[in-house]
């Protein structure tokens, strides 16, 4: 017994730690003293360290303020982080660039998530199969060319797939117009989502970039911005934005990757965006146009950074 006590190194024990009211030493059977285990009974109840707020804030405020300040300039940054706009940060990310995007909504994934009216099942054809898998979603086949995915594995894949690959994601935090030099845009305007929806009048922060990518759906916001700042010169037949039309899938689908390209110098469309921009038809829960559309921004990026 003599022998197993002095193991014990008295130095490393936290005399203050002890309540030595609690101690019963009839019950403590020294030969079971093990420290190894008590240290591991410790760690799994949480009680290995002294847990300090303040250092928890501090924690939170360095990182957030070193992703913030590093981010201010960067090679391409994306409105909107449905699927269009993950796809791309994730090919972009991957391929080494720097990418960050800005999401008003507390979660991202946009309208991926409740699949078709909240049946939260996605349809994807053959041509886009290969960016599921290369996010590890599994799918299943469903008819001839038609396969289906869980929205909410599909939409947490892309996800975490971006941001491992590199992609920062700001959420919380809406775009409210953009920097332009001369005619080129040249970064974008960013504040609080919280500060928009509660109507404050706070003024915002600016950041600068090579690209700007507007991934926000249906709304088109940043291109709404551009049509105002610079009246009729979008690269459009009409000059503006041409506006979304009804549903047609099919047709939807194959014009989604050719409408996906630059508006106006710097700024470029992608997912439904680009579909509203140039006049495209909606296609539903069908999601391979959006997959298709993120995967040729980013290539089309690549290309050019
Ligand atoms: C920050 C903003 C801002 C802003 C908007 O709608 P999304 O999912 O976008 P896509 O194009 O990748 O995917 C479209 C798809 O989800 C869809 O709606 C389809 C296929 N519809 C077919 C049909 O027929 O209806 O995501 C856009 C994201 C959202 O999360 C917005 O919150 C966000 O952009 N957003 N973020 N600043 N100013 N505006």
């Amino acid at each position: 017994m003599a022998a197993r006590i002095k193991q014990i190194n008295l130095e490393q024990i936290n005399l203050e730690q002890i309540n030595l009211e609690q101690i019963n030493l009839e019950q403590i059977n020294l030969e079971q003293i093990n420290l190894e285990q008590i240290k591991k009974i410790k760690a799994m109840k949480g009680m290995d360290m002294n847990l300090d707020e303040i250092t928890i804030s501090r924690a939170i405020i360095d990182r957030y303020f070193e992703k913030l300040n590093a981010n201010l300039d960067v090679d391409v940054a994306i409105v909107g982080g449905g699927p269009s706009g993950l796809v791309a940060g994730y090919y972009l990310a991957a391929a080494g660039k720097r990418v960050v995007m800005y999401e008003r909504k507390l979660s991202v994934g946009g309208g991926m998530w409740g699949g078709g009216m909240m049946f939260n099942e996605i349809v994807v054809q053959e041509s886009a199969i290969h960016i599921l898998r290369e996010f590890g979603i599994r799918t299943r086949e469903y008819g001839e060319g038609y396969y289906t995915a869980d929205s909410v594995e599909s939409t947490a894949s892309l996800i975490a797939g971006a941001t491992r690959a590199g992609l920062t994601i700001f959420n919380c935090m809406s775009v409210e117009d953009v920097m332009m030099r001369k005619d080129q845009v040249v970064g974008l305007v960013l504040n609080w989502s919280p500060v928009e929806m509660a109507g404050l009048h706070v003024d915002p922060l600016s950041m600068k970039t090579k690209f700007v990518v507007d991934a926000t759906g249906h709304d088109t916001e940043v291109v709404e911005v551009a049509q105002r700042k610079v009246p009729g010169r979008l690269a459009t037949p009409s000059g503006k934005k041409e506006g979304e039309k009804s549903m047609w899938a099919d047709r939807a689908e194959s014009m989604t990757p050719d409408n996906t390209r630059e508006i106006f110098p710097g700024l470029y469309v992608a997912g439904m965006a680009a579909n509203a921009t140039f006049g495209g038809p909606r296609m539903g829960p069908i999601f391979g146009g959006m997959l298709l559309s993120g995967e040729k921004i980013a290539q089309d990026l690549i290309a050019q950074l």
